[in-house]
This record gives C-alpha cells, sequence and structure tokens, in this order.
C-alpha cells in the first residue's frame, strides 16, 4: 500500500474485486518447494477442481515420497502418506473400504516409475476406482538430482555425470503410454505447465479425471511433464522452456485412453 499499511484479506474481499485468492483445498501456509518449482502450481491445478466439484469434505490424498512428501501441509483434505511408491497399494485400500471417498495419489517419476512400477502397473491393471497426478521432472528431486527412469538420453544427473547411456542405464520409460494398455486404465492422458495454454490444459484434465473417479469407472492418471530448476542448474523460466524443447519431443503431450464413458463426462 503507498501510505505503509497492509491489507487484510477479509479487506481485499470486502472490496469485491478480487480477480486472485487461494482455493479452499490448500491450506494459508507457505510451501518448502524451491523458486519456479511446478509442483506448487500443479497442487493448485488441483485444488482448484477440488473446489469447483464441491468434493474437500469426502477428498483423501495420499502424499508419496519425493520433493512433495509434505504436501499434506498443503492441502486442506484427508490425508495419508504412503512408502515410497506404494501410495497406489493405499489408495486401494482407502478406496475400497470407503468407496464414497474421492482418493488420489499424487507420485514423482522416482515413485511412481521406478520403486512403485509395481504398485501403479497392477493398480491399473486391476481398475482401482482412484486418481493417480504423476509429476515427470526427470530427476529423482528431493535427493539431489539422481538418473530417474525418465531421465532423457544424454540428460547429465548426478549419478549420470557423463549423460544417460542408454546401453548403459536403458531408455526413458514412457508411462502414460505403458498405462494406457492396461485394461482397467479409463483416462490417461499426458499434459504439461511450461505455459499458460499448457496449464488450462492441465487443470481441465484434473477436473475430467476426477469426474472420471466420481462416475465410478476405474483409473484415471495424469502424467504432468514438470520441471527442476535447482537439480537441472537452470533458471525457472528457462526449465519451462526446457520442458517444451526436450522433454516434449520425447514425451509427447496428448490423450492416450480416454474411454467413451469418460468422453461423455469432458
Ligand atoms: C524405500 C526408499 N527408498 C529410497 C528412498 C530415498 N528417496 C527419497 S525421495 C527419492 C526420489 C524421489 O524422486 P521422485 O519420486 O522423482 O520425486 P521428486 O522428489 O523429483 O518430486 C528417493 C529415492 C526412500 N525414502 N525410501
Amino acid at each position: 500500500m503507498p501510505d505503509g499499511n497492509l491489507i487484510t484479506t477479509e479487506e481485499i474481499l470486502a472490496q469485491g474485486n478480487v480477480m486472485y485468492q487461494r482455493p479452499d483445498a490448500l491450506s494459508e501456509t507457505f510451501t518448502h518447494y524451491c523458486p519456479g518449482c511446478t509442483h506448487g502450481l500443479i497442487h493448485r491445478l488441483i485444488a482448484e477442481a477440488i473446489d469447483e466439484l464441491g468434493i474437500r469434505e469426502k477428498t483423501i490424498m495420499v502424499a508419496p515420497v519425493g520433493c512433495s512428501v509434505l504436501m499434506y501441509y498443503y492441502f486442506d483434505v484427508d490425508a495419508v502418506e504412503a512408502a515410497h511408491g506404494r501410495a497406489p497399494a493405499m489408495a486401494t485400500g482407502l478406496k475400497r473400504t470407503q468407496p464414497h471417498k474421492v482418493v488420489f495419489t499424487y507420485q514423482g517419476d522416482g515413485d511412481l516409475a521406478s520403486i512403485g512400477a509395481a504398485e501403479i502397473l497392477h493398480a491399473a491393471n486391476r481398475g482401482e476406482n482412484i486418481t493417480v497426478f504423476f509429476v515427470n521432472n526427470a530427476v529423482y528431486g528431493m535427493t539431489s538430482g539422481q538418473m530417474a527412469p525418465t531421465t532423457l538420453p544424454g540428460m547429465v544427473t548426478t549419478s549420470t555425470p557423463h549423460g544417460r547411456d542408454v546401453e548403459v542405464h536403458g531408455y526413458p520409460m514412457r508411462m502414460a503410454e505403458i498405462i494406457a494398455g492396461l485394461p482397467g486404465a479409463v483416462y490417461v492422458v499426458r499434459r504439461s505447465v511450461y505455459d499458460a495454454r499448457t496449464i488450462r490444459q492441465a487443470k481441465k484434465a484434473v477436473v475430467t479425471a476426477l469426474k472420471a473417479q466420481l462416475a465410478g469407472l476405474g483409473l484415471s492418471m495424469i502424467e504432468f511433464l514438470s520441471n527442476c530448476p535447482t537439480n537441472w542448474h537452470m533458471s525457472p523460466p528457462d526449465s519451462l522452456t526446457w520442458i517444451r524443447d526436450n522433454m516434449v519431443p520425447y514425451f509427447p503431450l496428448g490423450d492416450f485412453k480416454v474411454v467413451d464413458a469418460v468422453k461423455a463426462l469432458e
């Protein structure tokens, strides 16, 4: 304020011209994420969708191990913490015992595609009626940027100082394509959050994925191509451009499976 006085949230709301505010499904707190990390942005998209669908009181989140391990502090929904990679197994138990709840997992690429590869494959194959938000930043972020299953060929990480060599380390795994091939998955798409257009598309997909669960159709999963400015050693803007120019060519954005019953919800 020009006179140095602070204005409270209540005063802004009283003015009635609010353009932007925190979704109810997010807590009023700071996050520990690095500057420019898109975990916070993806949290917001999920929270907005929860608000819009009016499901905050019946949502249970399964938090992963990884940079988003503390996400239960950032959401104002019920939450449990899974062991590394085991979120889909935990979500299975929660949803089967409380089918009226909305259950989602939130997992990094180390969590979902490496240590938890078995859990996500079997949950999708069984057609568990849960929603999976898969954040692919191509590295193990929390533990200082080691190679993940999704690290790109030639990409330098702390465990591949000369770049990922596919002859030695294998190829990056395209998880959305793999999961889409399983019969119990009903909605599997890949989105990103590197500019306004992709963020809008990602938000729309989050709503559809949760609607698929509300309709009882089976497993829905969104893979988000995400960034890690800290471990990629880039500025936040450069890391977003890097997603577009380097990740998207290997991990194409798009819809890999949308069954007819989900199309009817879009
Ligand atoms: C059973 C087990 N193995 C290994 C670890 C160490 N660990 C913690 S986070 C992590 C990688 C997380 O990477 P990712 O899932 O890609 O998420 P990000 O941190 O990049 O968001 C690992 C290997 C652990 N906590 N538990």
